[in-house]
């Protein structure tokens, strides 16, 4: 059976250029965001046995959009082997909030650092191998446009989605959280697909309604978890999903600090 691997990534990381470069094919560049809706599937060059999905342009996997909707309903469904989480590397912060989102889903996932042209005739410096370690996947330096880095890419991809080591990753939220984090994952691990489990109990504590609604959780359980998320939402006087969304933040703030140097400070990033 062919291997598929995933292209994801913000709208304008350079997905449907790689796309095209990688298989051979014409889809439509351009500027407008949302023009790939549906995921169009090509042949991966020198792998006759890999399948290539450009998914649609995302800027997190929260289920507020047709284009969000698409790619988390392809990721659980479809179960492709691996992702290639394209990564404008002139613009890693934004990028790198829905990386961490990616790598909870549960599969193996390569990044593509893309636009590595861009970041360079910037004058920024990224320490590939610190980010990789600090992510937990591989980082591949390209350029979608200049066609650099694109075997190194398809061979880590390829690798990745053979080997089916699925990174479970992320970011660490504080401690608090991740007890809650837990207690919602006792209340969930018979229901929720093991492979996915991260990504369910993180949806579950956002009270994402879809994600509750597929569980089908008895109620007993889920006002249980309810008291769990209301709890936390007391402490830290917010709402669960922007408490998610302030410790990604606050994740890729410190992640960033350590792996980039900006040319016009000299130094890194927060300094
Ligand atoms: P998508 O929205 O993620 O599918 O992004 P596109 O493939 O449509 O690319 C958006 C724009 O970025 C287009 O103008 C591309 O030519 C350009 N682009 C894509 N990859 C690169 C790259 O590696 N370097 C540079 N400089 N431009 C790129
Ligand atoms: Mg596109
Ligand atoms: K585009």
């Amino acid at each position: 059976m062919a291997v598929s691997i995933a292209l994801a990534g913000n709208p304008n990381s350079g997905k449907t250029t790689m796309f095209n470069v990688l298989t051979g094919s014409s889809q439509y560049v351009g500027n407008r965001p949302g023009v790939t809706v549906e995921g169009k599937v090509g042949q991966m060059r020198n792998y006759p046995d890999v399948n290539v999905v450009d998914l649609p342009g995302i800027y997190s996997l929260s289920p507020y959009t047709m284009e969000e909707v698409v790619t988390r309903n392809y990721l659980i469904d479809e179960h492709p082997d691996a992702i290639i989480n394209l990564v404008d590397a002139s613009n890693i912060e934004r990028n790198l909030y829905l990386t961490t989102q990616l790598c909870e889903v549960g599969f193996p996932v390569v990044i593509a650092l893309n636009m590595m042209d861009v970041a360079e005739k910037n004058g920024d410096t990224i320490h590939i191998d610190k980010l990789s370690q600090m992510l937990g996947c591989d980082v591949i330096p390209t350029s979608a446009l200049k066609e650099k880095g694109l075997d190194e890419l398809c061979e880590a991809a390829v690798h990745a989605a053979k080997k089916g080591q699925a990174v479970f990753g992320g970011c660490r939220f504080s401690p608090r959280i991740e007890t809650a984090l837990s207690q919602i994952e006792a209340l969930i691990s018979d229901t929720a697909e093991k492979l996915h489990m991260r990504w369910f109990v993180v949806k579950v504590f956002e009270r994402d309604q879809r994600v509750m609604e597929s569980l089908n959780l008895p109620e007993d359980r889920q006002k249980k978890i309810d008291k769990i998320i209301t709890k936390c939402e007391q402490e830290f006087d917010d709402e669960s999903d922007s408490i998610i969304i302030n410790e990604r933040y606050e994740y890729i703030t410190a992640l960033v600090k350590q792996c980039v140097i900006r040319h016009e400070l000299g130094t890194t990033v927060s300094d």
